[in-house]
């Protein structure tokens, strides 16, 4: 501590020799007898940063994560073609062509053949379902009392006739399907005693009752079949029972 009066008063005295002295010439002492040195001055500023050293080593610490994936990169340009692949299934067989004026002909033949097909399982369901059947014979009431005229136009209109047994069987077939005294069709308008069909052919099978054709009170042409089963002329305008006969 005592030290400091002559450091600060030797630095007084250094600061007046020091001030004569021009610039630039502070170490050669031009004027003055150069005496001896001063101390040492303060540190000067730092000079300018050097030239870039060389990349160091890597470094030996932990290496960080891994970061997130990147973005997607833009398309790359198209492969080579792959090879010819093996052969697919067979198609289905493709939609019919136009027909031709035959073709149509055809059409029309095979759409008539289907609905004679159809009519004829109806004929049989409705024959099956209500008629008596003898051979290709069908014997069918429409239910009705008619006079005989008003009976074959009834039969005609199904393209039938007013039921003719010929023989035992189909006259006990009538017979079944009647539940009343049902009209035959027999007449002899024509020839009194003659009786004959619709076609105008005389018939073989008879099956009259006893004491029958009477022609009763001379105006007798048509023929009923009885309940019974046996045959009776009657007047023509009487009204009877109409039993059509159809055939296959
Ligand atoms: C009686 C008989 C028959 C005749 C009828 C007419 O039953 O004479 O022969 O056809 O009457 O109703
Ligand atoms: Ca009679």
């Amino acid at each position: 501590m005592f030290l400091f009066p002559s450091f600060l008063l030797l630095g007084l005295v250094t600061a007046s020799y020091a001030e004569p002295v021009t610039e630039g010439a502070q170490s050669t002492c031009p004027v003055i007898a150069c005496s001896s040195p001063g101390l040492n001055g303060f540190p000067g500023k730092d000079g300018r940063d050097g030239a870039k050293g060389e990349k160091g080593e890597p470094g030996q610490g932990l290496r960080g994560l891994q970061g997130p994936p990147g973005k997607v990169g833009p398309a790359g340009s198209p492969g080579i073609p792959g090879l010819k692949g093996a052969e697919g299934p067979k198609g289905e067989v493709g939609p019919k062509g136009a027909e031709g004026p035959k073709g149509a002909m055809g059409k029309i033949a095979a759409e008539i053949a289907a609905l004679q097909s159809e009519l004829r399982g109806f004929k049989k369901w409705v024959f099956f379902s209500t008629s008596e059947q003898v051979g290709n014979k069908y014997f069918m009431s429409t239910g009705k009392k008619l006079s005989f005229y008003r009976a074959k136009a009834v039969c005609s209109q199904f393209q039938a006739s007013v039921a003719t047994p010929r023989n035992a069987e189909e006259n006990k077939a009538v017979q079944k399907v009647a539940r009343d005294i049902a009209y035959l069709g027999l007449t002899d308008e024509r020839t009194e005693n003659r009786f004959l069909d619709l076609t105008g052919r005389s018939v073989q099978y008879t099956n009259w009752n006893g004491g029958e054709p009477n022609n009763a009170d001379n105006g007798e042409d048509c023929v009923v079949l009885l309940t019974n089963g046996k045959w009776n002329d009657v007047p023509c305008s009487d009204s009877f029972l109409v039993v059509c006969e159809f055939s296959d």
